[in-house]
Formats: structure tokens, C-alpha cells, sequence
């Protein structure tokens, strides 16, 4: 019955559609697909809007934004969706490493970027998500994040036809380019904004925008501070529009109300833009944020989800080859969910951040011990079959502590406590640790805090090169290889943060820019000092170990299918806890496991082999060291994983 409405809307919308659209040759793809994909998108569209006056003209404009970008997608990238629909497991091989970085901070800008890809290929990193590019208030950006033109680039880093020439020149190389489309927020100096400022009833519906205080203190009984220093509350009171209006992030963010179609629309036609400019991947943005809800935290409310849903059936039907990457950084049970609901496919995003895994692995290196690591593996939920993880150790953001609080309980820890003492412990308040993080967000009511910190100064290289103490550099490099060794082989795409395979420090220079000094996020957002990259090739230099040991370990990930994440990770149980331990199948051929140890203590540490017998692992005197080629350290029928070490091993 519900097919049958649906079925007929349909072809209303045809029959009704913008003559310059009907008379578009080569439209078959387009129609196929809006076809296969409508009952869906206005199922969806219904259960999100289906109460207002102006529904059909909604979803018509919906329909008509979708055609528009087909007719604006090039032959290249159409040609490069139909492989992507035959292939469609395609990201999910083990070939894709990944990088973050800012343009500006690795290259000077976009073209400097372009011409730095070669240093990208020769580490063997093949899918770049190059940070937010585009038009933000210089002084209130958000590193990016407060976008004031959806489709302008900052004129500091380039133009548009930069960013066509560098999609092309990747593509070329047979790298992916992701970039980000900011879907909860604009800056309170978008045109938006300031329509909605200047008294547009239009415009003020974009936005969350209250007269008085009464439903702004609704909200604020159930809503958390994410910026709870530099923004605390979750309204900013606007003089000029004599109103309050919802601003969860920084004060001059302004969130979106996507309980008003013509947001989504918006939203839904941007993405479609970067896209057709090339993006393979878009990484979207706080996507837990997009719907609000008075007594809820305001975060991954059903409808988020549904938002989600649709924003890729209307992707799937103009450019089926764009995947997205949900940048959920919530509690584990909730990211999983941005996978979509579904037995196999992803029906929202195909990649999400795996938070989880790496707040765990900071877990590990201060306790040096891999319990929670473990814990923390074990419940995370399983992920759908084609979707996948992005893992990742260092980032733009901070390190928050969103691990689950019964499993900080089951490795014999009590949460806060535990939690202060990892806050301590990597902002250098902890008297054994020579890490030199910076706290970031710390919430005086709650007692919550985050981290900020490159990864080298992170795990103790900046300390150990002031003392220049040989010992503590090369157990600060091993932690870097051996933080790499565990995203690199968990299953999902590694992401690399840019300057990490340098082993670059903290850069102190925010505190003394008056617009970037409340937010600590800036110390690990450096410029790459390019002497100093070409340390790389001068053997012995702390730059060349990092530098050659990653791309080494890139390089024989890339050789290992069982790698890949449509095989399975079996997570094992090993006595010793300094250990993490895992084995990947390789389903194509049957007989091929790889298994990955990894030691975080400081001493060197051992598993029996007798233990490893149990679990089915027979052939262990055949084994190598796929990293090294060399058969690992076997001694009185145990296996020796050194100090910070780790081992791949296979036959
Ligand atoms: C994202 O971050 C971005 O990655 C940040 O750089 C932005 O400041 C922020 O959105 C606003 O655009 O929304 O879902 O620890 O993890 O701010 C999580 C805080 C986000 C970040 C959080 C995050």
C-alpha cells in the first residue's frame, strides 16, 4: 500500500520536473537509481517531515537537488561510481592507509600539498583527508569547523580549481581524497546567520533561535558542555537579533535545525558539490549533534540517525561512489549505530572513527598494561559486514576518556579515579610519566577533562631528547611503532596524523596568539618543518627510525590480505596483561592466520606457546615476524615479545 503512494509521488515529481531536467541526455543511471532508492528516501522523509503543509514541495526540491548534481557530475567520477558499485567491497582492502592533515600546516597550501603527494606515496599513505579548506572567521574558526561559506575556499590556502587540481592529480595516483562537510553548525557569520540576524523569519528557522529564556533552559537541564571553558552553556544570547540561539559547540557556532527540510536540502546539496569536486570520501561531522530534543542530551537521538539514513539514499542515487565517515566520538555502544541498522550494509556511514579503540590504546601506554585495551575491545559491538573502522591514534581533537565505565570497573580500576590519573598522567602531574600533554576542556563541575599532545611529546620523546637520554628516545619510538603496528593491523583503515611519522613535538605558539590560546587542540596542529622531514633519510636520526619503520609496516600491511575487513579479527585471551593479542583470518585462504601481539610494558614480556597451541595455533615453529622476516624470540617454549615491541606473525 505505502509502496504504492510512494510509487505514484514518484512519478508526480517526474511528470512535474524542471523541463531542464528532463531534457538532459544520459540520465538512465540517474533514474535507475532514484528508482531502486525512493521507497526508502520517502519513507524516511515522511517519518521526519511528514506533518508539514509544505511536504511535497520538500521532497520535490529534494528530488530536483539530486538531479541537478547528477547533471553536474563529470564522466570521470561517473565512471569511477559504476566500478565502485560492482566492486563494493572495495574499501574494505587492506591497501588503504590514511593520513589527516592540514593543508596549510604540511605544505603552506593546497597547491604546496599537490606538490608533497610524493612524500605521501613514498610512505606508502593512499587516502588523505585533507582538514576543513574552506571560508571561516579568521581568529574564530575552530580550526576550521566554523564554516562561513559552504563552497568557497579559504583564500590563504587556494581556490576551487586548487582543490579540482589536487582530486585530480590523486586520482591520478590512485588516492582517495576525503574531505569534510560540517553538518551540525555554521559560523555566526555564514549568510545564514546573518539573514537570520537581520530579521529573516526564513533564515531564523535554519537555526535553533528563542525570544526568551524558558525552552533555551529546558535544554540546558539535560544538555553537557563540550567546550565548557571557552563556551560554556549551550545558548548564545545575539544583541543585534535581540534573541538566544543554540550554539553546543563554540558560542559563534551556530547548530542547524534539521527538524526543518530545507536545512537537510542545504546540507544534502553540499555534499553532493564536494563530491562532483572530487571528494571520494566525506567525513561528516559531529554527526551524534543533529538532532535535538528537550530532555535528552541532544545526542544520537533516533532521528539523527534517520537523517543520516537519507542524507546517503539521496548520496547513493547521484554519486554512489562517495562514502562517508561518521565522526562519532560518543560512548561505544552509540558509534557502532552510525553504521546504520541493517544485517550487512552500512545505511548511513560506511566508516566511522573507532574513539574506542583509540582511547584505549591510551589506556595501555599509561598503564602499561592492555586489561581495558582488552575489555574495551571485547564489548564493542560488532560492526556490520561492510562498513569499517577508521583507526587512528592522534588526531586534530583531543583524547577524551570515552571509554565504557563497567569495563574500567572489570580491569580493577575505579572510573574517576582512573580517569583523573590518565588526565594526570599525560599533562605531566603524574611524577613517573614523561609525557607532556596539555589538559584541554576540563569541566570544574564535572571533574571531566580531555588531552592534548602530539603524539611523540605524548608518549616521552620531547622529554627524552631534552635529557637526551638514548634509552628513554628509543623506547619513546618503539611506543610510536608500536601505537602504529596496532592500528595499522586491527582491521578498518588506518589514519596517520600528519608529523607523527616524523615524530613531531608539541608546538607551543598557541599560547601566545590570543585567539587560539584558551584552546590546547592547537598544540598539535603543527607546521611541518621540512629539514627536518629530510632527516628521514639519514640513518640513525630519530625521524629516519619513525619514518622507515612506518613505511616498512605500511608496506607489509598492504602484503597481508588477512588484513583486509571482510575477514575476521578473533580477539584472544592471553594471561599475561602486559599483552594484546589478536588473529586475522584470510578466508580466501583458508589455512593463512595472522597473529598480532603487542607488548606495552617497558620489560620485555612472554606468552606461552602452550596457550597458543590451545587457541589452534599449531605451526609456531614455522612462524615469522611478517614485519621482519625474522622468526620471533622463542625461548623455553615461550614467546618473547621485547619492551614495547610486537610481533606479526604468519606463516
Ligand atoms: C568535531 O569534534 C571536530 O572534530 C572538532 O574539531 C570541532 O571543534 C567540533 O566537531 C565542532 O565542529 O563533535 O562528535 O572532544 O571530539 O568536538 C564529536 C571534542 C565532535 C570533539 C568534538 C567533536
Amino acid at each position: 500500500m505505502y509502496e504504492q503512494v510512494s510509487h505514484s509521488l514518484l512519478n508526480e515529481i517526474l511528470i512535474e520536473l524542471d523541463p531542464e531536467i528532463v531534457k538532459q541526455p544520459q540520465m538512465r543511471y540517474f533514474y535507475t537509481r532514484l528508482g531502486a532508492n525512493f521507497y526508502a528516501i520517502h519513507s524516511l522523509f515522511q517519518r521526519l517531515y511528514g506533518d508539514r503543509a509544505d511536504f511535497k514541495e520538500q521532497i520535490h526540491a529534494l528530488v530536483e537537488t539530486m538531479a541537478r548534481q547528477y547533471i553536474a557530475r563529470n564522466d570521470n567520477l561517473k565512471a569511477t561510481d559504476l566500478d565502485r558499485e560492482k566492486d563494493h567491497n572495495w574499501f574494505l582492502s587492506q591497501q588503504w592507509v590514511g593520513m589527516a592533515l592540514y593543508s596549510d600546516g604540511f605544505a603552506g597550501d593546497l597547491q604546496g600539498l599537490q606538490s608533497r603527494l610524493h612524500y605521501l606515496q613514498e610512505l606508502g599513505v593512499n587516502m588523505v583527508h585533507v582538514m576543513p579548506v574552506l571560508d571561516c572567521p579568521p581568529g574564530k574558526s575552530d580550526g576550521g569547523y566554523a564554516v562561513r561559506d559552504f563552497r568557497r575556499i579559504d583564500s590563504r590556502i587556494g581556490s576551487l580549481e586548487d582543490i579540482d587540481s589536487l582530486a585530480g592529480s590523486m586520482h591520478k595516483r590512485d588516492m582517495l581524497l576525503t574531505l569534510d562537510v560540517v553538518l551540525n553548525h555554521t559560523s555566526d557569520e555564514h549568510e545564514w546567520a546573518k539573514r537570520a540576524r537581520s530579521g529573516e523569519q526564513t533564515y531564523q528557522d535554519y537555526y535553533y533561535v528563542f525570544k526568551e529564556r524558558e525552552i533555551p533552559d529546558l535544554f540546558e537541564e539535560t544538555m553537557v558542555e563540550i567546550f565548557p571553558q571557552t563556551s560554556p552553556g549551550n545558548f548564545t544570547w545575539d544583541e543585534e537579533m535581540g534573541r538566544w540561539v543554540m550554539t553546543s559547540f563554540n558560542n559563534y557556532q551556530w547548530d542547524l535545525n534539521y527538524s526543518n527540510p530545507a536545512v537537510l536540502i542545504e546540507m544534502l546539496d553540499i555534499i553532493l558539490y564536494w563530491a562532483n569536486h572530487g571528494a571520494d570520501i566525506i567525513r561528516l561531522d559531529a554527526v551524534a549533534f543533529l538532532w535535538k530534543k528537550i530532555g535528552s542530551n541532544c545526542q544520537n537521538e533516533r532521528e539523527a540517525h534517520l537523517i543520516l539514513q537519507l542524507l546517503k539514499d539521496c548520496c547513493q542515487v547521484t554519486a554512489p561512489g562517495v562514502l562517508f565517515i561518521a565522526e562519532a566520538i560518543v560512548a561505544p555502544v552509540e558509534i557502532t549505530k552510525y553504521f546504520g541498522e541493517d544485517a550487512i550494509n552500512a545505511k548511513e556511514c560506511e566508516i566511522a572513527y573507532n574513539a574506542t579503540f583509540m582511547a584505549l590504546l591510551w589506556d595501555a601506554v599509561a598503564t602499561k598494561k592492555a586489561e581495558l585495551l582488552y575489555r574495551g575491545i571485547k564489548s564493542l559491538p560488532d560492526k556490520l559486514e561492510r562498513a569499517t573502522w577508521l583507526n587512528y591514534i592522534r588526531c586534530h581533537d583531543d583524547i577524551g576518556l570515552g571509554f565504557d565505565d563497567t569495563d574500567i570497573r572489570l580491569a580493577g580500576y575505579e572510573p574517576a579515579a582512573h580517569r583523573r590519573f590518565l588526565v594526570d598522567y599525560f599533562t605531566g602531574n603524574f611524577e613517573a610519566s614523561t609525557a607532556r600533554g596539555h589538559p584541554f576542556a576540563q569541566n570544574e563541575k564535572t571533574g571531566d577533562a580531555r588531552i592534548s599532545g602530539t603524539l611523540a611529546s605524548l608518549v616521552g620523546l620531547e622529554s627524552a631528547l631534552e635529557s637526551g637520554d638514548e634509552q628513554a628516545i628509543d623506547a619513546a619510538i618503539n611506543i610510536i611503532l608500536l601505537l602504529h603496528s596496532m592500528i595499522l593491523s586491527f582491521g578498518g583503515i588506518p589514519l596517520l596524523y600528519y608529523g607523527d611519522e616524523i615524530g613531531t613535538l608539541n608546538n607551543y605558539s598557541y599560547q601566545d596568539d590570543d585567539s587560539k590560546q584558551q584552546d590546547s587542540r592547537w598544540i598539535h596542529r603543527p607546521a611541518i618543518d621540512w629539514e627536518k622531514a629530510e632527516l628521514r633519510n639519514q640513518p640513525g636520526s630519530v625521524e629516519y627510525r619513525i619514518f622507515t619503520g612506518l613505511k616498512k609496516m605500511i608496506a607489509v600491511r598492504k602484503e597481508i590480505p588477512a588484513f583486509a575487513d571482510f575477514n575476521g579479527r578473533e580477539l584472544l585471551e592471553v594471561e599475561n596483561p602486559h599483552l594484546l593479542a589478536y588473529a586475522h583470518f584470510d578466508y580466501q585462504h583458508a589455512s593463512s592466520r595472522v597473529l598480532v601481539v603487542g607488548n606495552f610494558d617497558s620489560n620485555p614480556q612472554h606468552l606461552e606457546l602452550e596457550q597458543l597451541r590451545r587457541m589452534g595455533f599449531l605451526q609456531l615453529d614455522s612462524v615469522r615476524n611478517l614485519y621482519t622476516g625474522e622468526r620471533p624470540l622463542i625461548f623455553n617454549d615461550q614467546l618473547v615479545i621485547p619492551a614495547y615491541g610486537f610481533y606479526w606473525l604468519g606463516e
